[in-house]
């Protein structure tokens, strides 16, 4: 962390920004080919958002669902395979596709990271039912909408999941942050540290529930985070997500390294360069929060 601090302290915030443009200088080590099919075309919110064949999440195809195509790839956390499914805000031709994802992966929690709208422009689908006791059907699962929590920030929505297919049923968690508008920063880091650990504290508490380690994973499935286009904000909250474990369990940690890894599984993963230095300042925050550093560090 001291070295952190020293990183910050020596190098100007310029010199944060070229770290982050020689990060995007370096091509997507992969290919796109699946996304760019002409039959899955229309399955991408943005044609330049593409995600990569070798980690993109394949949906189980079967006698009424022919393609496997989604745009979402499985990202790695801190010591943890796959410990995010990164994706694009749904459209409403992937809506059924991408509750097909939930059911199949046994994802637990939902991150939005944007409001569907913004600035007039549609950012996202609604794609799960907004009102307490509204439900909606998506392909073979319905979706119950049972109890809708505001907090100034954010909302935490209780969905029920039905699968008209095996009669089973699950619970998810839907976690909206509300003050984040795409190409930019959140307002305050505070605010969405402790959004973050509200996530982390729902995901615990729904892997308990699910009672013996999930697949010999502690730490359960993985986690859907997705703002519009799936790759500013989303890779930007993964990002302080690995750094803070990593922090926490080590000491240290590597932004640079990190996102780098990241654009590896998740294309493009982290937009602007106030997201990557963002990344640094809200640490230091988490930091500061902690009692870790004093107050003129
Ligand atoms: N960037 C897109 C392109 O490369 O063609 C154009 C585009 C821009 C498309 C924004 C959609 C956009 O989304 P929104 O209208 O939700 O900002
Ligand atoms: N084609 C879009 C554009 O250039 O505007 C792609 C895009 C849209 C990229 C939103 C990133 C965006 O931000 P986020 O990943 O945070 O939703
Ligand atoms: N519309 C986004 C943009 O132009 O920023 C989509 C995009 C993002 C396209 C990244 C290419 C990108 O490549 P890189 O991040 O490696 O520069």
């Amino acid at each position: 962390l001291q070295e952190l601090v020293e990183h910050l302290r020596l190098v100007p915030r310029t010199g944060i920004y070229e770290e982050y443009d020689e990060i995007r200088r370096e091509a997507p080590p992969g290919t796109f080919n699946c996304a760019l099919a002409a039959c899955n075309q229309d399955k991408n919110r943005y044609g330049d958002v593409l995600c990569l064949d070798q980690t993109r999440v394949r949906l189980k195809t079967g006698r009424n669902e022919k393609s496997d195509y989604i745009n979402a790839s499985f990202m790695d956390g801190y010591k943890q395979k796959n410990a995010y499914i990164g994706t694009q805000g749904p459209l409403e031709n992937t809506y059924a596709d991408f509750w097909r994802m939930i059911w199949e992966q046994n994802v637990l929690v939902i991150v939005m990271t944007t409001r569907t709208d913004e600035g007039g422009r549609k950012k996202c689908g609604q794609y799960w039912p907004l009102e307490m006791n509204g439900q909606e059907v998506y392909g073979h699962i319905a979706v119950v909408n049972q109890r809708v929590d505001n907090h100034s920030h954010y909302n935490l929505t209780t969905l029920e999941l039905h699968n008209t297919e095996t009669c089973e049923q699950r619970q998810v968690t839907h976690c909206q942050y509300l003050s984040w508008p795409d190409y930019g920063v959140p307002s305050s880091a505070g605010t969405l540290l402790d959004f973050l650990g509200v996530v982390k504290q729902q995901q615990k508490q729904a892997v308990k529930a699910l009672g013996p380690p999930w697949k010999g994973h502690p730490a359960g499935p993985p986690i859907v985070v997705h703002c519009s286009a799936g790759i500013g904000r989303t890779g930007t909250l993964c990002a302080l997500d690995i750094c803070l474990s990593q922090l926490q369990d080590v000491g240290t940690l590597n932004i640079y390294q990190t996102v780098r890894r990241m654009r590896t599984q998740r294309a493009f993963s982290i937009q602007t360069s106030d997201q990557y230095y963002f990344c640094y300042t809200s640490i230091l925050e988490h930091a500061q929060r902690q009692g870790a550093l004093t107050a003129n560090q």
